[in-house]
């Protein structure tokens, strides 16, 4: 099946048709020592976002998982999410359809924001190196908006259905080269945020912070203008506010 897809990558391709999650199973691939492997599913029946919520998978999507070992060490990993969610607005483009990104992971498109794809990024590794590094992204494509949360949205919806093909592989390569050049991706993410200059609510595991966001920094990080001096948050949860 992984050679139907046709999918041309330095990576070994693994392909369901249906599975609980790609993350999941690039985690199993990565504790028995494997490397360099793109899970990708058509229908995932326990797909999972951050926290463990759940991410709805319907037949039709592009739920794909990149297990790697890049050179990075630990405290930079959050560069592999920016660059995953810069990879998805890039690849989207070539469909056709114009996306932003919300700090740190969410795709967004059009004016009410609605959710097109997120990413879940999960490591190992201590000290000074990643030992592994998957990169999970759920995209919306070939799938009905109405089997899909509110507030989200799908490329079937907003151009019809595309070429899962085409524009699996327009991602893969995105998201190798951005993994390779870490330099480059704050400024591609910052050409593409939809958060920069906006008033947030950024909720952490210990607090909330609400303010202007003014700038992202490596390897990730949002740092906001709360009117009472700079915050900087490294992972949260994102909400844009009315001005
Ligand atoms: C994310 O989490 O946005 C990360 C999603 C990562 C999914 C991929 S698919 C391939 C790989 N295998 C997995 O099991 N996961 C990864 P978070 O920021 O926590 O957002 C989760 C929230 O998004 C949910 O609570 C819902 O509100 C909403 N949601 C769920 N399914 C959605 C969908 N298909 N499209 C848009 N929004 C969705």
């Amino acid at each position: 099946l992984a050679v139907e897809y046709g999918l041309e990558a330095p990576y070994e391709i693994e392909f369901h048709e249906s599975i609980p999650s790609t993350n999941a199973r690039a985690r199993e691939r990565a504790e028995a020592g494997d490397r360099d492997v793109v899970v990708l599913a058509d229908e995932q029946t326990g797909g999972r976002g951050r926290l463990d919520r759940a991410w709805a998978s319907p037949s039709g999507g592009i739920w794909c998982s990149l297990l790697g070992s890049p050179d990075l060490p630990p405290a930079h990993a959050p560069i592999a999410t920016l660059a995953a969610a810069v990879a998805v607005v890039e690849a989207v483009e070539t469909v056709g359809v114009e996306a932003g990104i919300k700090w740190p992971n969410d795709v967004l498109v059009g004016e009410d924001e609605r959710k097109l794809a997120g990413i879940l990024t999960e490591m190992a590794g201590e000290h000074d190196r990643i030992d592994w590094l998957i990169v999970g992204i759920g995209l919306n494509a070939n799938v009905d908006p109405e089997a899909l949360p509110a507030g989200a949205t799908s490329l079937r919806a907003l151009v019809g259905d595309v070429d899962r093909r085409t524009l699996t592989q327009a991602l893969l390569d995105g998201l190798d080269d951005r993994l390779g050049a870490p330099d480059s991706v704050l400024e591609a993410w910052t050409d593409h945020s939809l958060t920069l200059g906006r008033r947030v609510r950024v909720e952490t595991q210990s607090e909330t912070i609400v303010g202007e966001a003014v700038d992202v920094a490596f390897p990730g990080t949002l740092v906001i203008e709360t009117g009472r001096g700079r915050r900087t948050v490294t992972a949260g949860d994102c909400e844009h506010l009315r001005p």
